[in-house]
């Protein structure tokens, strides 16, 4: 496979050549944010070089393409949010911004090589492992068909929006949109606004919104635990100092396990996370004055139970007098507004929808059928499971990155996922050793970890929380890793995978 002139113009266009044999591939990935990248780069690195990214959008970059709302940005520090294998290089800012993400991500795409591997603007809709063969046959949206030892899916959790069936939604006479969708031709000054939910996107947008608009009005159906967000710039002697060789290590891994250390212990039930609700109320406190605003502000369920914001501006914003919290549930949407329960009409010329992420719905829209053509999303009516989020039995060769109960919400994902790469390099690895076209993961192993996770979700407070992304509508939680970043890697240090897959006859 030829090296184009200048990958880094692939990564932004669609690539139908490259590949020479699409019927003929080892492995075929899909979706191309840090999930992919990492798997694509993992993959080079161990010799593997006969496999396809495949994106359905026209760019690499996960949700952090999609993304671009303003004031977008990350509440993990860059050193730790970022591939340990390609430092992250700005000394200047703890925190980094959508669009340093976005460009960080491209450069790791195109320095590795992977522009020859990437297949954008190509969604694939069907996957169906062939018995006979041991092997994947995937069908992309075009009806392009591609054949594959082995498919890894890399989707994320967060990147299908989730816009709730409000009655009357399509009624609204004005512009609206997702916080994911932003429109960008639609310019919000002088226009009063309506923004309905009040997660860790609506968090980071208010502050732009009420420095411009008018009037923005924030409809809150539960309230968030936030938290501050520690300083964003770093100063000299910090700058200095990560200068000297091995600081970005040094550094990076003191994140690592001071995230473990803090944020682990307040998902769980008791003691723990008292010092955190603590911190959490006084915060509160200090940044709103106005009590009947305070009290709506304040969560009826343990911090933890749904993300933690980290934020300096948002309960600040809320106090602007341009500003207004609703936390009557909203009724219906009318031409040029929004009912309320207590029968008010709140107008508006525009809706922002920061309303989430259909994030339990792992997969779809791509029907995925394994052994005897039983389909996943029939078996995951549920909520879905994965023995350590990675792979299911009845699906032998197949693999997910940041798949159920894969999603750290106490540190760094790009970190977990890069467990999970390996361990799935190991995995592939021991497939050639045994010399059967597939391996998969045993039942038994399947049972096993999922007695482990239910009892590890049973001692955080996720069960008595409220509705939250973590959670399936059955009330299954379907997306959080129930323990820290450690535990994880450590158990996937304990679990080769001779112990827990089969040589499929
Ligand atoms: O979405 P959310 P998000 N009527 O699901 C409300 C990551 N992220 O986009 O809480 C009225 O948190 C819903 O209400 P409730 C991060 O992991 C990371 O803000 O369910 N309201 C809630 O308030 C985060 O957790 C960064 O009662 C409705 C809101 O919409 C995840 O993305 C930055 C409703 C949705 O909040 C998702 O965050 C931004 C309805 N029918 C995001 N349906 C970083 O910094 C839903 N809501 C890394």
């Amino acid at each position: 496979m030829s090296t184009p002139k200048n990958p880094a113009r692939l990564l932004k266009r669609n690539v139908t050549t490259p590949i020479p044999d699409i019927r003929d591939l080892q492995v075929a990935v899909v979706g191309a944010g840090f999930g992919g990248i990492g798997m694509g780069v993992a993959l080079r690195r161990a010799g593997i070089h006969r496999f396809a990214i495949y994106e359905k959008s026209t760019e690499v970059g996960g949700v952090w393409r999609d993304n671009t709302y303003p004031g977008c940005n990350c509440d993990v520090p860059s050193h730790l949010y970022s591939f340990a294998f390609a430092p992250y290089r700005n000394r200047h800012t703890r925190y980094p911004g959508q669009r340093e993400i976005l460009a960080y991500l491209r450069r790791v795409a195109d320095e590795r090589g992977l522009a020859p591997h990437l297949q954008l603007d190509t969604a694939i809709s069907e996957a169906t492992y062939i018995e006979d063969e041991g092997r994947w046959e995937l069908i992309t949206a075009a009806g392009q068909r591609v054949v594959a030892d082995v498919v890894i899916f890399a989707v994320g959790q967060l990147h299908r929006p989730n816009l709730p069936e409000i009655p009357g939604r399509a009624d609204f006479a004005g512009p609206s949109f997702h916080t994911a969708r932003w429109d960008h031709e639609t310019k919000l000054h002088g226009l009063d606004v309506a923004m309905i939910g009040t997660g860790s996107s609506a968090a980071q947008i208010l502050p732009t919104l009420a420095a411009t608009a008018p009037r923005v009005r924030v409809f809150q159906r539960t309230p968030h635990w936030v938290l501050p967000k520690p300083t964003i710039e770093f100063g000299l002697l910090a700058r200095t100092a990560l200068l000297a060789p091995g600081a970005h290590h040094i550094y990076r891994q003191a994140l690592y396990y001071g995230a473990d250390a803090l944020f682990a212990p307040i998902m769980r039930r008791g003691w723990s996370a008292h010092p955190a609700e603590w911190v959490a109320r006084r915060y509160l406190r200090r940044a709103v004055d106005d009590a009947v605003l305070r009290a709506k502000l304040t969560p009826g369920y343990p911090i933890g139970g749904k993300r933690i914001i980290l934020d300096n501006d948002y309960y600040r914003t809320l106090t602007h007098a341009n500003v207004e919290l609703i936390a009557e549930p909203i009724t219906r949407i009318t031409r040029d507004g929004l009912m309320t329960a207590d029968g008010g009409h709140h107008s508006a010329d525009a809706i922002i929808y920061a309303t989430g992420f259909k994030a339990p719905e792992f997969l779809m829209p791509v029907i995925v059928r394994g052994r005897g053509g039983v389909q996943l999303h029939d078996q995951w009516h549920a909520g879905a499971t994965a023995f350590l989020g990675m792979a299911v039995s009845g699906y032998p060769n197949a693999f997910l990155i940041a798949g159920p109960n894969s999603f750290n919400p106490a540190g760094s994902n790009p970190a977990m996922k890069e467990h999970q790469i390996d361990w799935i390099i190991k995995c592939l690895r021991w497939r050639e050793r045994t010399g059967a076209a597939a391996i998969e993961v045993t039942e038994q192993a399947m049972r096993f970890h999922q007695r482990w996770l239910e009892q590890a979700i049973g001692k955080t407070v996720w069960p008595i929380a409220g509705t939250s992304w973590y959670k399936h509508s059955s009330g299954a939680i379907t997306n959080p890793w129930p323990a820290s970043a450690r535990t994880y890697e450590r158990i996937l240090r304990h679990h080769p995978p001779s112990d827990c897959f089969r040589a499929v006859p």
